[in-house]
């Protein structure tokens, strides 16, 4: 076959990165950044250059296989795909038929190139049960309070002629985690000289050492403190005046309602001085335009909507939205995906778990109705309100990523048929009826609006690999509705894209030949259309969230386990817990297996501050245990300065797929045993807990187990 070469764009995350693509005899040999790439322009992280390392991996899944003996036993059967499909079909129906499409629940994980896919396939299917572990944890909040207060999801305009004056931080770390195509190297040359910059977050985290200003927040207070920029802002008079008088609704009920949030009062409760309050308010509101980058830190809490409302409102009153330079709302050039929405009857979106509940999660206003996670796990465990006989996985590792993986596991384990569709073997997939070999990136043929929900690009990935017999998953799923005559099985995914692109009269093929569409912004659309608001401005206040019975004006409360709500449990707890925050090499629980990844972090790692590793005699790469209410994992300690010396920065998604015969060692680094998926949660999306609880640190005084 010989050698060539290819451009592509990278999916190991969110993705957005244009790749170079080197083949050799049909193997991916080589990944380069291209220098082409209107966002990326040549640089790529390290995962994606990895991304031979990945696809050639020995451990890859080449071939469907069926459970052979006992759930979870490691036995498994070769079959072929006509086999597994039909099976699976054939057991998909007879729920269908007996129990009904609400017993089939389908799962997904975070942003991949089948998002919407997996959706049309469940509204196809009939069911409303399926789920994302990010969603009421990830992103939804961010989208849904833009959606409500502007009419539109907002980004950074970074790659405009005009360049941000100011970036705002706020619980996010684009220089490692590249988020929703928020690409490092694009935040890095906005950071420039000429650019003031501010991080929130517990930890100075590396976008927080290149930022002029940090303040260290209390985890899960961000409200108070934005509640308290708010108010700096409206009464020191620097607000955007015209646009505030013009194009919001709501300026004199949120003057009235800020009043009492000052910055002393702010500084209680955030442990943030009420002078580094202020100033930090003052840069942000009068160094336009200014950009706001918001991230996971502000939704990963129980008080994710009205936190992301107040600081959503920033942008609002300093006018800096749709502005060249800004904080911009997605053109969404491509036509939206055909989800079958139509398809779902209403006495079956009723059935979702936990959509009458969480609303905004759940509901018909929600921006993609998905079910509760920690409902829908129920479900499965104790059959209430109804049972759960099937889940079928497109991407996800629930065990390491949702909340209280015991429960996950019961779950599981209660289940009539499971299939899941991976790269690997993992924890969750080895619990499987089925497994199904999924195509990486350099195999698969999709077409990606970037960033994801702005869409303000589109890129074209050709398949230009093979690798076993893997399929890309959407594939799987157009072979499964053909198999249940489902409605929608006459349109394959192909099809789709070619539907998406017509909004701009082309076709798929034409893309893949010019690799992308760039067709520039507008700016400031509201001039001429107003925003997409029942009120055709800015919702300050917000008559959709008052009439739902939610607060129409931003409001804070304190975290219901922490050092203030619980006292007595913070006596044998004496730490904030935090989880999660990125790593460069790996995404979410993947990669453990990649050696040119794990090199760079070969243990799971929790960061201590100096002066708490001292009082507890832990130095650093000691083994310690971390400890909360509901269980204790082993990490290896790394003793830094650049954490609020209160906080445990616990890393996630760990798993040794080394250790197949002990399950992975699954219990005994995963940082999910620490979090919580007990009430209460959000009242209209329905987030749990997976930062901002509390925890204990001590020294390990056994050994490790050696691999
Ligand atoms: N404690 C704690 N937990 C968290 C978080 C946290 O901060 N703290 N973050 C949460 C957030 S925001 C999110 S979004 C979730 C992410 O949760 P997940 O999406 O579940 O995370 P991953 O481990 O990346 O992916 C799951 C599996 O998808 C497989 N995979 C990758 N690409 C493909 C593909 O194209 N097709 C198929 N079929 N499989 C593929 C991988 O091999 C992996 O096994 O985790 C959440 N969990
Ligand atoms: N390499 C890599 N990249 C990734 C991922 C990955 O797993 N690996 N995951 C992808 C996914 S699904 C997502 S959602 C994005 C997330 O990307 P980001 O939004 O950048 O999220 P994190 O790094 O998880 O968290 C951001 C910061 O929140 C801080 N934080 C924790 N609690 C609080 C709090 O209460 N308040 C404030 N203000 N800050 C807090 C943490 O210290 C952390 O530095 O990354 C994506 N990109
Ligand atoms: S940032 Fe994401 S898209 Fe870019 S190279 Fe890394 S993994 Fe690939
Ligand atoms: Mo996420």
């Amino acid at each position: 076959m010989g050698s060539s070469i290819h451009k592509s764009v990278c999916r190991v995350c969110h993705g957005g990165c244009g790749a170079i693509v080197h083949l050799e005899d049909g193997r991916v040999v080589k990944v380069k950044g291209d220098p082409a790439s209107p966002v990326s322009r040549g640089w790529m992280c390290i995962k994606g250059l990895r991304s031979p390392d990945i696809a050639n991996h020995t451990d890859r899944l080449k071939k469907p296989l069926r459970r052979k003996g006992k759930r979870g036993g490691g036995q498994w059967e070769e079959i072929s795909w006509e086999t597994a499909l039909d099976e699976i079909a054939a057991g998909l129906e007879g729920i269908r038929k007996n129990q009904g499409p609400e017993a089939i629940a389908l799962g997904q994980g975070t942003g991949r190139h089948h998002y919407l896919h997996v959706v049309r396939f469940a509204n196809a299917l009939g069911t409303p049960n399926w789920y994302e572990p990010g969603l009421a944890q990830c992103f939804i909040p961010r989208i849904t309070v833009s959606n409500l207060t502007y009419g539109g999801f907002v980004v950074a305009d970074y790659y405009g002629d005009v360049k941000p004056s100011c970036i705002m931080f706020w619980g996010h770390n684009p220089l490692i985690s590249n988020a929703d195509g928020e690409l490092a190297i694009a935040v890095q040359r906005a950071m420039g000289r000429n650019c003031r910059t501010i991080a929130i977050d517990p930890r100075r985290t590396e976008t927080a050492r290149k930022c002029d200003m940090w303040l260290p927040v209390r985890p899960g207070t961000d409200g108070a403190l934005a509640l308290a920029m708010i108010n700096t802002i409206i009464t020191k008079g620097i607000y955007d005046r015209g646009f505030v008088e013009e194009w919001t609704a709501g300026f004199d009920e949120l003057k009235e309602h800020i009043k009492p949030f000052t910055p002393q009062w702010a500084a209680g409760i955030t442990g943030i001085k009420a002078n580094d309050i202020e100033e930090a308010a003052t840069v942000y509101a009068t160094n336009s335009p200014a950009v706001l980058e918001w991230g996971l830190g502000i939704e990963q809490n129980i008080n994710s909507l009205q936190t992301v409302r107040a600081i959503a409102l920033l942008r609002a009153i300093t006018g800096n939205i749709d502005i060249p330079g800004g904080d911009i709302i997605g053109m969404q050039i491509l036509k939206s995906y055909p989800l079958l929405k139509e398809k779902l009857p209403p006495e079956s979106s009723k059935k979702r778990l936990g959509g009458e509940e969480f609303k905004l999660l759940g509901g018909w206003r929600a921006y993609i109705p998905s079910a509760h996670i920690p409902a829908l796990f129920r479900a499965m465990r104790e059959g209430v309100p109804y049972r759960i006989n099937a889940l079928l996985i497109f991407g996800n590792n629930p065990l390491l990523t949702v909340a209280n993986p015991r429960n996950v596991y019961e779950a599981l384990n209660r289940l009539d048929l499971l299939v899941v569709t991976d790269l690997f073997m993992t924890p969750t997939a080895a619990l499987a009826d089925y497994v199904l070999p999924a195509a990486f990136w350099t195999e698969t043929e999709h077409l990606f609006g970037f960033p994801l929900v702005a869409e303000n690009i589109a890129f074209a990935q050709p398949k230009l690999a093979q690798t076993g017999d893997c399929r890309q998953d959407e594939w799987i799923m157009d072979e499964l509705s053909k198999r249940l005559n489902l409605p929608g099985s006459d349109m394959t995914y192909r099809g789709i894209y070619d539907y998406q692109l017509s909004s701009m009269n082309m076709k798929f093929d034409d893309l893949l030949n010019s690799g992308h569409i760039y067709p520039g912004h507008r700016y400031r659309k509201y001039i001429k259309s107003g925003f997409r608001t029942p009120s055709g401005k800015v919702e300050l206040y917000s008559s959709v969230l008052k009439r739902m019975g939610y607060d129409p004006m931003p409001t804070y409360i304190e975290p219901p386990e922490s050092p203030v709500s619980t006292p007595e449990l913070y006596k044998d707890f004496p730490f904030i817990l935090i989880t999660g925050s990125r790593k460069r090499e790996f995404f979410h629980s993947e990669h453990r297996q990649v050696q040119s990844l794990r090199k760079y972090s070969p243990d799971p790692c929790a960061e201590i501050h100096g002066s708490a590793a001292k009082a507890l005699g832990i130095a650093e790469g000691d083994w310690i245990i971390v400890s909360s209410p509901r269980g204790e994992i082993s990490m290896k300690a790394k003793i830094t300065e650049n954490i609020h010396p209160s906080v445990i920065n616990v890393e996630h998604g760990w798993w040794f797929p080394e250790r197949p015969k002990e399950g992975f060692g699954l219990w005994e680094s995963n940082a999910n045993i620490l979090t919580n998926d007990s009430p209460p949660y959000n009242a209209a999306f329905g987030s749990y807990q997976l930062r901002g609880l509390l925890c204990n640190v001590k020294k390990r005084l056994f050994k490790k187990y050696v691999i």
